[in-house]
């Protein structure tokens, strides 16, 4: 009598998963001052003086610019701190976030 054993081996790939980024993203408006702008993306996102004028002018003209991205949380916390920043100082500045494809 035959006796075949048959043994199944499945390969298990372990694929880590890292968590998805989200990107910052500043919005252009008309009032608020340009030096403003480069102040709050200097204090919020550690940028030189040179980086935040080049972001804030892509902002300024495509109306839009990804500042930095992050874990969720991080990126939502700088998001609303920088916001938050403007709010106070009476200007219609916005942040706001996106998860990353
Ligand atoms: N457009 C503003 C002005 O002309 C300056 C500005 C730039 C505001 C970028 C927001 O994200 C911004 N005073």
């Amino acid at each position: 009598m035959s006796d075949t054993r048959h043994t199944t081996r499945t390969k298990v790939r372990q694929k880590t998963q890292r968590p998805r980024l989200h990107k910052v993203i500043l919005l252009n408006d008309d009032y608020t001052p340009r030096e403003f702008v480069v102040m709050v993306l200097r204090a919020v996102f550690a940028m030189s003086e040179d980086q935040a004028y080049r972001v804030m002018m892509t902002a300024h003209r495509r109306g839009a610019c990804v500042v930095a991205v992050y874990t969720k949380d991080v990126a939502e916390s700088k998001a609303k701190d920088a916001t938050e920043a403007a709010r106070r100082a009476g200007h219609p500045l916005m942040f706001t976030t996106e998860p990353e494809e």
